[in-house]
């Protein structure tokens, strides 16, 4: 498949605990390549978009207050088959189920404090990376 284009998030809990150059380096040494990177701190109409599908689950709204809780690191990845990628590199949602090596298992601490996210699939992918890009932002 040719080159496919993924959303990242370096979530707070990470941030906060030192791990964004550790986290990078695993994205990078797996060969995704970086289009563009920003970090930012979500308000909560933002957050709350962001998780819109979530809306009516019963974390919801402790989702947003965590993923507003501190700064994160957005970034659209690119590289071959990257959505399934990426998705492999993070591993499993709750970290206690992930996948050893992966993302999650290392640094996720649980199910909603987990470290990153993925997009999971090509249409939630564009959405996600234009939710937070501009196409002058996607510099790499
Ligand atoms: P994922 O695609 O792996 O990020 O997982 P989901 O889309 O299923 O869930 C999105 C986010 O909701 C997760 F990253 C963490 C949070 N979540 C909870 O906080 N509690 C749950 O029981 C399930 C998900």
């Amino acid at each position: 498949m040719a080159n496919e284009r993924t959303f990242s998030i370096i979530k707070p809990d990470a941030v906060e605990r030192g791990l964004i150059a550790d986290i990078l380096k695993m994205i990078t040494d797996s060969g995704l390549k970086i289009k563009g990177m920003k970090m930012i701190r979500m308000d909560r109409p933002k957050a709350e978009g962001f998780y819109a599908v979530h809306k009516e689950r019963p974390f919801f709204g402790e989702l947003v207050d965590y993923m507003i809780s501190g700064p994160v690191v957005v970034s659209c990845l690119e590289g071959e088959n990257a959505i399934e990628n990426y998705r492999k590199l993070m591993g499993a949602t709750n970290p206690a189920d992930a996948a050893e090596g992966s993302i999650r298992a290392k640094y996720g601490q649980n199910i909603q404090n987990n470290a990153c996210h993925g997009s999971d699939g090509p249409d939630t992918a564009k959405t996600e990376v234009a939710y937070f890009f501009n196409d002058d932002e996607l510099v790499g």
